[in-house]
């Protein structure tokens, strides 16, 4: 039934009175954010257990995507869209004198995430609901989603996001299907009485796990999928054993925080537990749904159930997967671990060797003693199998445990039927590199999908003005398809559309530099080129190289105050790990940087640096369709796919990438013309790798330009960074820059230099801009989870859900 605005608005006032008593003249922004929470919730609630029904009814086979972590941001203008009621909403609330993206801003973040596998998550939930898969999430409810950050004498301060607090109006608490795990305590196999071996437990400690459900609304096609997030609690019966404060808060700790780890991994007890936690409760939820509803052999799961392991995280899927069917159901060994492997399916994120996750044979025995056991038999059996048919040396470097510790990539690859990479070349890599040894043994298993992204939240939602030229030009189709994007490249000499499209990029530029002037007080002009790079700190993704360019301009401009350039603005964005000293050190150096190049007259604002505190999808969300250039900087072959490069690009940022993850593919569709590509190559960088000839001194004493940047750190160029300097400077001299930033140095400061002539051509910039955008489609994560879908998971769409249903909700 269509909702018009002025059912809207009655709804939205009568709903007031009924939860707060009030008028809506006189309610709080707050309040009347609730309210519409409450009102969208509603309007999709009767989807949401219709389209359950019918996976129950249909005995549709499902999957279920295990991620420790989901990125969503804010949902409110998510769902409103997918509703088809954004519109609506908006001009009612402007009758009404409310301003809907005001209100939206009421919305807490829901953070639990670090970075791209997150955010890449939380796109796949929105595409499998919105290509109308039967799909859901798996994860844990954290109290406090990734930290906020905070500047402070340009170090990062790190403060609690505690984005609960006021209440999580999306969410629903179901108590009736919480389940027991256990963990610790010690385990031994005694005779079952029906000759099998079954596990005692001992002195172990019973968590509940109290699931609360979130609605994925699909974009207009009345699905509404399940994201369910589990909360720790005591169980009733074990009430008795937490009487001291401090034993009940250990355990309610459990799901309290996100590791704020991005790639390093930290090897702490309550990481592994929380892994377990998330594990055990989904699973034991699958298989108790599948008895009750599905009722068919528990031999056939594979038929009914597909489990995806999101990254190693969850990689507990599969020894938790044979200790039901074991312990619990009874099968044999054997087809135990037939079904575990047909149901299981993984995907790899890094091929950096420190964030590949292990675990100590000792920790895991002591925390999952179970699981440690039926891990044992997996290698134990795996290498016994294998060691007929392969040389030694393959085997043990493929086994689960080697060296004292479980690989939990490896008991991924074994326990699963499909390995993924998230881009060609990094999928490439891990064929002929990383995972080389299991690409011989199990060649038929690996596979690539390249990344995408949510492209409605990514430009219908964040890029009002954009979206319109798009319809005014192309029409309205690329809406629902974002292959019709594609339909723009017969504007590229469209003066007007050109025209158009220029004027969107100058409004949220406009709007960026309001929001810059307001939280930095920092003065930017919309004219200037906005240079954006926005994503986790990390050595790999070379902000630093950023900044020596930065540096370099700012010297050029003190030698030559009217050398001929265009204005920039340097907009970074990004959160160190806490515990990661060398990022910090690489803030506090950018900040210093911009302290001292915004405020020296000699500049005269032809170069500024912002950096924005606290980048996370809403920031993102302000940034993004600001954007001129997209800096995708990486060292080559080290960024499994990067998603910032796609959501940029379909905002018509240009790319200024090495050949690296993603980068690759987008260079294959705009074509060498559209893109900046620079920089040392993924072979030639492993041919450093093998020859060990890079001397990072020796391009000191022999680049001038090099030397006189580098030396801005330790000589007082740069005010107030006197460790920090120093600790760059060795971190690439003495150390020998390990991600070849001095190699890479003067082709990025030319292709700078040719991004700078090309934005004083405005006409070709915009020709360059639309062809991105035009371009951008085949980056929809609406695509990637299709092959997904077919590839691995084995899943179908509903049937016919475009037409009837989209007037269902109308
Ligand atoms: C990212 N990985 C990749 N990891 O770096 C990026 N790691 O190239 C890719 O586009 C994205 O995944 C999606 O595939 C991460 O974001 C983490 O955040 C992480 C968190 C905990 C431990 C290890």
């Amino acid at each position: 039934m269509a909702l018009d605005k002025e059912t809207f608005k009655k709804e939205l006032r009568q709903r007031l009175r009924e939860n707060y008593a009030m008028e809506l003249e006189d309610a709080a922004k707050q309040e009347i954010f609730y309210t519409l929470g409450a009102l969208v919730k509603a309007r999709y609630a009767d989807a949401w257990g219709d389209t359950w029904k019918e996976y129950v009814d249909k005995k549709k086979k499902q999957v279920y995507y295990f991620s420790i972590e989901f990125l969503p941001g804010r949902m409110l203008k998510n769902n409103l869209l997918n509703l088809g009621m954004l519109d609506t909403a908006r001009e009612a609330l402007a009758e009404l004198g409310i301003d809907l993206d005001n209100l939206a801003e009421v919305e807490k973040d829901m953070a639990l995430g670090n970075g791209g596998l997150g955010r890449l998550a939380s796109c796949f939930m929105d595409s499998i609901a919105s290509c109308g898969l039967p799909g859901n999430g798996n994860g844990i409810r954290y109290d406090y989603g990734l930290f906020k950050q905070r500047f402070v004498d340009g170090y990062q301060v790190e403060l609690p996001d505690e984005w609960l607090q006021g209440g999580n109006i999306w969410e629903i608490r179901r108590e009736s299907k919480a389940v027991e795990v256990r963990v610790g305590g010690h385990v031994y196999l005694a005779d079952n009485g029906r000759g099998k071996l079954k596990p005692i437990y001992e002195n172990e400690q019973i968590l509940r796990a109290v699931p609360y459900d979130t609605g994925m609304v699909g974009y207009e096609n009345n699905v509404v999928n399940t994201l369910r997030l589990w909360s720790v609690e005591i169980p009733a019966s074990e009430e008795d054993k937490y009487q001291s404060i401090q034993g009940r808060r250990e355990l309610e700790d459990l799901t309290a925080v996100l590791y704020p780890d991005d790639s390093n991994e930290q090897g702490r007890l309550i990481r592994l537990t929380q892994e377990y936690f998330f594990v055990s409760a989904g699973i034991q939820s699958i298989i108790r749904h599948y008895k009750k509803r599905i009722q068919q052999p528990i031999s056939k799961l594979s038929e009914y159930v597909s489990i995806h392991i999101n990254d190693t995280h969850p990689a507990l899927c599969v020894p938790e997967m044979m200790r039901i069917l074991i312990d619990e159901e009874e099968l044999s060994w054997e087809q135990a671990w037939d079904v575990t492997v047909k149901v299981m399916s993984y995907t790899n994120h890094t091929i950096l060797a420190e964030a590949l996750e292990k675990w100590s044979i000792d920790l895991m025995k002591r925390t999952l003693p179970r699981m440690y056991q039926i891990i044992e038999e997996i290698d134990a059996r795996y290498v016994h199998t294998m060691q007929e048919l392969h040389p030694y040396d393959l085997v043990e470097n493929t086994r689960i445990i080697r060296d004292g510790q479980v690989h939990m990539a490896h008991l991924s690859i074994i326990g699963s039927h499909s390995t993924n990479g998230v881009a060609k070349l990094h999928s490439d890599l891990l064929k002929t590199v990383v995972l080389h040894d299991f690409y011989i043994i199990y060649p038929d298993r690996f596979n690539n999908k390249t990344n995408g992204i949510a492209q409605r939240r990514w430009s219908q939602i964040v890029n009002e003005p954009m979206s319109h030229v798009l319809d005014e030009a192309i029409g309205k189709t690329w809406r629902k398809d974002p292959g019709d994007l594609k339909l723009l490249m017969n504007y590229q000499s469209d003066q007007t559309v050109l025209e158009k499209l220029a004027q969107a990029k100058k409004m949220n530029k406009q709007a960026l530099a309001d929001y810059i002037l307001e939280t930095t007080e920092i003065d930017v002009s919309a004219d200037a080129i906005f240079d954006v790079q926005i994503k986790r700190l990390h050595a790999y993704k070379r902000q630093l190289l950023n900044l020596l360019h930065i540096i370099k301009l700012y010297q050029d401009l003190k030698e030559n105050p009217d050398l001929d350039m265009q204005k920039r603005v340097f907009i970074f964005g990004a959160k160190a790990a806490p515990s990661y000293h060398y990022a910090k050190v690489i803030i506090k150096c950018i900040n210093e940087a911009a302290q001292l190049i915004n405020n020296d007259p000699d500049v005269n604002d032809q170069i500024k640096i912002v950096f924005l505190p606290n980048y996370n999808v809403s920031l993102a969300e302000k940034i993004i369709p600001a954007a001129d250039v997209s800096e995708q900087i990486s060292l080559a072959s080290k960024e499994a796919s990067g998603t910032s490069n796609m959501k940029l690009m379909l905002n018509g940022a240009i790319t200024l990438a090495t050949l690296d993850g993603a980068n690759v593919e987008i260079r294959d569709a705009v074509g060498d013309d559209n893109i900046y590509i620079f920089g040392l190559t993924e072979k030639e960088v492993y041919a450093y790798y093998e020859n060990q000839e890079y001397s990072a001194q020796r391009m000191y004493d022999e680049n001038p330009v090099i030397r006189r940047v580098l030396n801005a750190f330790i000589d007082g160029t740069i005010p107030n960074i006197v460790y920090e300097g120093r600790e760059i400077f060795d971190s690439l001299i003495k150390y020998n820059d390990e991600y070849f930033l001095l190699r890479d140095f003067d082709s990025y400061v030319k292709a700078q230099e040719e991004i700078d002539k090309a934005y004083g051509d405005q006409t070709f910039w915009q020709q360059m801009s639309l062809i991105n955008i035009a371009n951008a489609g085949r980056f929809s994560s609406d695509e990637t989870v299709r092959r997904y879908a077919e590839d691995i998971w084995k899943v179908e769409p509903k049937d016919s859900f475009v037409t009837e249903d989209v007037q269902k909700v109308q």
